[in-house]
């Protein structure tokens, strides 16, 4: 058997999705800008694609959706043009964002903080979430944008989106938030929360890489990123990735439909993982699980170092991961562990297991069987933890963090 764990990383293309853009590809395939039949026969899926990414965010007429490459292309957009329209051409100077943002944020910070932008990095309390009255107390008449992610690629975690919204909304500095591990995953009701922009990718919900969207509420000015021909209104030029949008139109729809059926589903087995992984010694699952992505277990086992997690569990067909994948190659601590509280030690040893629609039960199972031995393995030749001293299948000890 092998096991894909690592959907926070990337999904599996639905096959439906597959099938719904493959015409696209050779029998589709006109310029949508082009006026002849060629180009205009793409206009239908269009659309419906359009429309199907609406529906599933209940965004509303007067707002904008922009499809883009990816998510990182999304969040460089918002940063740097704001930076653009609001410091440059304006009189802001500060950006408030987190310290676990995705490095598509973060690293655009550091880039406009080199540019002289005054940028706060919000720490995150013991649970990994950034804290509504935190970012309140960081506003000032400078502040030109807060960008906080919805919920955490390392540890699923989910923050107060809602709150953080009308405290903007309240001293009129713009919103954004990385929505990628959250559309799809839970609701994202437009209409119930107030955000400005809002980035998605969707190869995190079951279509493919390289397409993604930005939401910008009320379809107000962002200046553009990419500049060229008049495609998207102006917003974002370049050939429209026609079978990619009619997929991420497909894949969304599919993931948001019925997904209080699919989150409870997939909470189950995500559950029982986590629930059979505690009863291992010295174990620590970060945040609170009813606060977390219904798929996301970032799990710490005390003297055993997530490199070699890592090699066992891929020797047994099962692919998880240390954290984030544009950073599993550097074999640093986990930032988002380490921005929560954990010590240098325990930073090494987080292991991201994440769950899709796709997982099923004797996936669970043989994930279990193969994750505890590979604990027993790696703690009897560890000489770090004999000094430490737990037995494996001993209790779960607290730790001086309070994980659960
Ligand atoms: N996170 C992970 O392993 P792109 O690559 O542009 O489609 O998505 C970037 C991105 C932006 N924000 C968040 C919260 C993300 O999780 C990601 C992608 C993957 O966690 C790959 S690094």
């Amino acid at each position: 058997m092998q096991v894909y764990l690592d959907n926070n990383a990337t999904t599996m293309v639905d096959p439906l999705v597959a099938q719904a853009m493959g015409p696209f590809f050779s029998e589709i395939y006109g310029n949508p800008n082009s006026l002849h039949k060629f180009g205009t026969a793409s206009h239908p899926a269009l659309k419906k694609a359009m429309d199907q990414v609406y529906k599933a965010l209940n965004a509303s007429d007067n707002d904008d959706i922009i499809f883009t490459s990816c998510a990182t292309e999304s969040n460089n957009w918002v940063l740097k043009s704001v930076y653009l329209d609001h410091i440059v051409n304006g009189d802001k100077n500060h950006i408030i964002t987190t310290e676990i943002e995705h490095p598509s944020v973060y690293a655009a910070c550091k880039a406009l903080e080199e540019q002289g932008v005054k940028v706060t990095y919000l720490p995150v309390n013991h649970e990994g979430v950034v804290e509504a009255h935190v970012v309140k107390s960081f506003i000032t008449d400078k502040t030109a944008l807060v960008s906080v992610m919805w919920a955490s690629n390392e540890t699923g975690v989910i923050n107060p989106i809602k709150e953080i919204g009308e405290i903007c909304k309240e001293k009129g500095v713009l919103f954004h938030t990385d929505g990628v591990q959250a559309v799809g995953k839970i609701p994202v009701d437009l209409q119930d929360v107030h955000v400005d922009f809002l980035s998605m990718s969707a190869h995190k919900f079951h279509g493919p890489k390289g397409v993604g969207a930005l939401y910008i509420k009320d379809s107000q000015p962002l200046s553009p990123l990419l500049n060229g021909g008049e495609h998207m209104g102006g917003r974002r030029s370049g050939t429209l990735n026609v079978p990619y949008i009619v997929a991420m139109g497909k894949a969304i729809e599919l993931a948001t439909t019925d997904i209080e059926e699919k989150i409870a589903s997939i909470r189950a087995k995500r559950d029982r993982l986590e629930d059979a992984l505690l009863e291992l010694s010295d174990t620590f699952v970060v945040g609170d699980r009813e606060n977390r992505t219904p798929n996301t277990i970032l799990i710490s086992i005390r003297g055993v170092e997530g490199e070699g997690m890592l090699w066992d569990l891929n020797n047994a067909q099962v692919g998880a991961s240390t954290g984030s994948a544009c950073a599993s190659e550097d074999l640093q601590a986990n930032t988002v562990m380490l921005a929560i509280g954990a010590d240098n030690e325990l930073a090494h040893t987080g292991i991201r297991l994440s769950l899709s629609r796709f997982t099923t039960d004797e996936e669970i199972d043989y994930t279990i069987e193969h994750f505890k031995k590979a604990v027993f393995r790696l703690r009897a030749i560890s000489s770090s933890f004999a000094k430490v001293g737990p037995t494996p299948g001993g209790e779960s000890k607290e730790c001086e963090l309070h994980f659960h």
